[in-house]
């Protein structure tokens, strides 16, 4: 069997190019190997004693599991030392974490969501982890402003998706590659060379216990949706909802779709922006979307175009084939 190209010989030859691309490939090391951990302790499950809650909730009020807090600690501890990175910021640390000043503080800022899809992990459901890295400016610690970076900015972004098999997809701006794990050789290799989302899709992924709460023009494009060859779209849909953003933006990335946690009238009335968070969920996401030729937006703008204001900060999402995508942001259009 061909042996394939690895995360590190495939980062060698497209960065070969880059200036100064040492450390971030360095950093992308140490991200897979934080991923390769994960990956062993997700598929050792219960096993490895990392199934269940914690005990305890993060900042957005959101119960932590076991394993949410194990993976933050594992890229702190994978990162922090290295030299490579100023700070980092995630879904389960109220602010940023800063480096200790025992250690050498690097150029780069990673946020990340360590766990995604945490209501997945006691089911043996698929989960990720999600990551974005932006270029810290100046010699001076980062505060928690300094990672309100908006998407475009990002100079590489990437999941880990643990399932039947664990990849590894990341985008450093130039298309999109997907590696998979190789447990034999302990490292992921190059399986997916050039991911492409198709412009037009017949397939659907949103939570639809939710419908109640649905803003009109998402009422309308699905209801349009299950109406079928008959319906005002003429195709018959399909629908698939992971109940883990990794899980369903995989999905895509391999055969198309639209993905969407838009805004509803139980968020607005909790006073909430979204379900999903921007820097380290629908950021790397929009940001892998786009590179694969798929479209990101919230309904009323570009995801990648926010100016983010807080570390925490919720939109809606809407991503995935053009086709899909442009039709629910014009409904949004013509609903206001
Ligand atoms: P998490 O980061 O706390 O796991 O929350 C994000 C997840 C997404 O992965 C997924 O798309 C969504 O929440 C599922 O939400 P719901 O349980 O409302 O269907
Ligand atoms: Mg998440």
């Amino acid at each position: 069997m061909q042996q394939g190209v690895t995360l590190d010989e495939f980062l060698a030859e497209h960065m070969a190019n880059m200036p100064d691309a040492a450390d971030l490939r360095a950093l992308l090391g140490d991200i897979a190997t934080a991923c390769i951990d994960l990956s062993d302790l997700v598929r050792r499950g219960e096993l490895a004693g990392v199934l269940g809650a914690a005990g305890q909730e993060n900042v957005q009020g959101e119960e932590q599991k076991k394993l949410d807090i194990i993976a933050n600690d594992v890229f702190i501890e994978l990162t922090e030392s290295t030299g490579r990175v100023a700070g980092l910021a995630s879904e389960e640390m109220d602010n940023h974490y800063p480096i200790p000043e025992k250690h050498q503080r690097g150029r780069y800022l990673l946020t990340f969501d360590p766990l995604d899809g945490s209501s997945n992990i006691d089911v043996n459901g698929s989960t990720g982890t999600i990551f974005s890295i932006t270029e810290h400016a100046g010699d001076k610690p980062p505060v928690d402003a300094d990672f309100l970076q908006s998407g475009r900015q990002q100079v590489c972004a990437g999941y880990c998706l643990y399932s039947s098999a664990s990849m590894l997809v990341l985008t450093l701006g130039n298309g999109v590659a997907g590696f998979t794990l190789d447990n034999k050789r302990n490292a992921f290799v190059l399986t997916h060379p050039n991911m492409k989302v198709p412009a037009a899709t017949n397939e659907f992924a949103i939570n639809a216990a939710y419908s109640e709460h649905w803003q009109a023009p998402v009422k309308k494009y699905i209801e349009q949706c299950v109406a079928g060859k008959e319906g005002p779209i003429g195709k018959a849909f399909n629908m698939r909802w992971a109940g883990s953003m990794v899980g369903d933006i995989h999905r895509i990335l391999c055969r198309g779709g639209i993905f969407m946690y838009p805004l509803d009238e139980r968020m607005i009335k909790e006073g909430k922006d979204g379900k999903l968070r921007l820097l380290y969920e629908a950021n790397p996401m929009g940001l892998l979307i786009e590179q694969a030729g798929g479209m990101a937006h919230t309904g009323l703008v570009s995801i990648l175009d926010i100016a983010p204001d807080n570390l925490h900060q919720r939109v809606p999402v809407l991503m995935g084939s053009k086709e899909e995508v442009q039709r629910v942001v014009d409904y949004h259009a013509s609903a206001t």
